[in-house]
């Protein structure tokens, strides 16, 4: 259960009906005797595979009028914790309600009474104010589940319509590999829909993912409405009403994701990938010339103007207060030089600053100058690679983020080498698609493998599957990032010895038919069928 980022007990209560079962009999991660059968895994659909589990033979049955979700008695929130409530009656449709469950009477091998689930105590060990807070990259996401039992109290087991559905007792503890996991969407090349946005975040929860990065402006459009600049979205977005998104439409996304401890880092990428921004907000870009005259066409941010910086201001200070994670994404790929070295201003200006030919100083005078405006509203940022590349002074607490290379990164040795937390993309961007089981490949990835040591180990805080929306809108989004994002999802969360392809394959199979179940259209990895196809 991901009751949000709070770190918790979760005590599943069960009653006995008969001795049958009543000694737990656990077996043990790695037990040679249970290694997966064809088709199966001995851990069942788990997904991510926890840091520590112990599944047992011993079953419960849920009955329908019994079961609860409720506060612990020793737990710090109580009723008046909305994120916990709203999780409770979540996690209660998830295991009682829904389609494809069927009732059942008790069967003559039940006749000494089944062992039943009656309850779910949620105990939560951290501060009661955790609630309402946000998450952020130091929430204590652990969690133990235990299961206990006791056998005060009569089992209504005759009275009862049961669950075909049996739950075998089970401990877990576990707790994120790395804190920061998250999936990139780009709502620029095509505009998402509320609805996917937040049905993406529901999967994402459902993959213990806890960063959407939400890549939500660049060249082809603007979706993002802008109070301080209207005309941002009003000129550059696909439409000004029907393809924008307002500060009520940002504010659901946050709190959706909030309620399933989810962070929202915005991505304004700058000075590269902004063509349409320079719709509404006139000379804030580069003039491109052709000759001695401007072609009409128009380059990155234009970085010799004072206006440049007091706009980069204004909607730098607005950003602040919509987006509350404490981290802004500032982008800072990809800057194409061609459009400064034809305009003669832009020349004049390298010239008195003595950049010479260095356009890479051009652009790091840029974005040393927004950091800057970033700093002063009290949040931290993220930046492409090619920003610590050219050697720009950052703050300490920046996250550097690897997109260029494979998997066992270099740059990611440099990059913790220069003192700097990073996160990994490079072998996971989702859009590239080919035939077969790619997820496979992006399992395999080991984010450590770079040389380092155990000091620049720790700097990585982990990584973030892109999908880039070129080729990707509201029909297919959901099949392309899932369950292939999942392979991610267990890279991140799970313990470095966790890589068996085959059981992963196998738990894989079944998490994927418990979204499709729950209508998530997720592709399938092979051939075959879901359980609940004939149910
Ligand atoms: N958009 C932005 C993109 C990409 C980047 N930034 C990108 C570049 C190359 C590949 C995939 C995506 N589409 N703003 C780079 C981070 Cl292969």
């Amino acid at each position: 259960m991901d009751s949000g980022w709070m770190r918790t007990v979760l005590v599943l209560l069960g009653v006995f009906g008969s001795c049958r079962g009543l000694q737990p009999d656990y077996t043990e991660q790695g037990d040679p005797e249970l290694q997966s059968a064809s088709g199966s895994s001995k851990y069942g659909s788990l997904w991510p595979l926890p840091q520590k589990v112990q599944i047992s033979d011993v079953s419960f049955r849920l009955s329908v009028s019994g079961f609860r979700i409720r506060d612990a008695k020793e737990s710090s929130a109580g009723p008046s914790c909305s994120l916990l409530q709203n999780a409770y009656r979540r996690y209660y449709e998830y295991i009682l309600g829904g389609a494809g469950v069927k009732k059942q009477k008790p069967g003559k091998n039940w006749r000494s009474g089944p062992s039943e689930l009656t309850e779910l105590q949620v105990w939560i060990t951290s501060p009661d104010s955790d609630c309402d807070a946000f998450p952020s990259v130091t929430s204590d996401e652990s969690y133990t589940l235990l299961h206990l039992v006791s056998n005060i109290g009569q089992p209504s087991y005759f009275n009862h319509v049961y669950f075909q559905k049996s739950i075998n007792s089970s401990v877990i503890s576990d707790f994120p590999r790395f804190a920061h996991r998250g999936i990139l969407l780009d709502t620029s090349r095509h505009f998402l829909p509320i609805k996917v946005i937040l049905a993406n975040l529901e999967t994402m929860a459902m993959n213990k993912f806890n960063v959407f990065h939400w890549h939500i402006v660049d060249d082809p459009s603007f979706p993002y409405l802008s109070r301080t600049f209207p005309q941002l979205s009003q000129q550059g977005a696909y439409h000004p009403y029907t393809h924008v998104y307002t500060p009520a439409d940002v504010k659901m996304v946050i709190e959706f994701a909030r309620l399933r401890g989810i962070r929202v880092i915005p991505e304004f990428d700058t000075p590269g990938h902004t063509q349409s921004w320079g719709k509404g907000q006139p000379d804030l870009l580069t003039p491109c010339y052709s000759g001695s005259t401007p072609s009409g066409t128009f380059g990155p941010v234009n970085p010799i103007l004072n206006t440049t910086y007091d706009f980069m201001k204004q909607f730098f200070t607005e950003v602040s207060t919509v987006f509350p994670d404490g981290y802004v994404h500032l982008g800072g790929d990809e800057v194409d030089f061609s459009c400064w070295k034809s305009n003669p201003d832009i020349k004049k200006f390298m010239d008195q600053q003595g950049f010479g030919q260095d356009y890479s100083k051009l652009e790091s005078f840029y974005i040393q100058k927004l950091l800057d405006i970033v700093t002063t509203t009290k949040k931290g940022y993220m930046i492409w690679q090619e920003v610590f590349d050219n050697g720009v002074k950052l703050k300490p607490d920046t996250v550097v983020h690897v997109w260029i290379g494979g998997g066992s990164n270099e740059e990611m040795g440099k990059v913790t080498a220069a003192g700097y937390t990073t996160i990994l993309s490079a072998p996971w961007y989702l859009d590239y698609i080919s035939t077969g089981q790619d997820w496979q490949k992006y399992y395999k990835v080991e984010p450590l493998s770079f040389n380092g040591t155990e000091a620049q180990k720790k700097l990585v805080i982990g990584g973030e599957a892109c999908l880039w929306g070129e080729y990707v809108d509201a029909t297919n989004l959901t099949p392309r990032l899932w369950p292939r994002a999942s392979a991610v999802a267990e890279r991140l969360w799970s313990s470095k010895d966790v890589k068996d392809i085959s059981d992963a394959y196998n738990r894989l199979t079944v998490h994927r038919c418990r979204m499709v179940q729950r209508g998530i259209p997720a592709e399938p990895l092979f051939y075959g069928f879901c359980p609940h196809e004939y149910k």
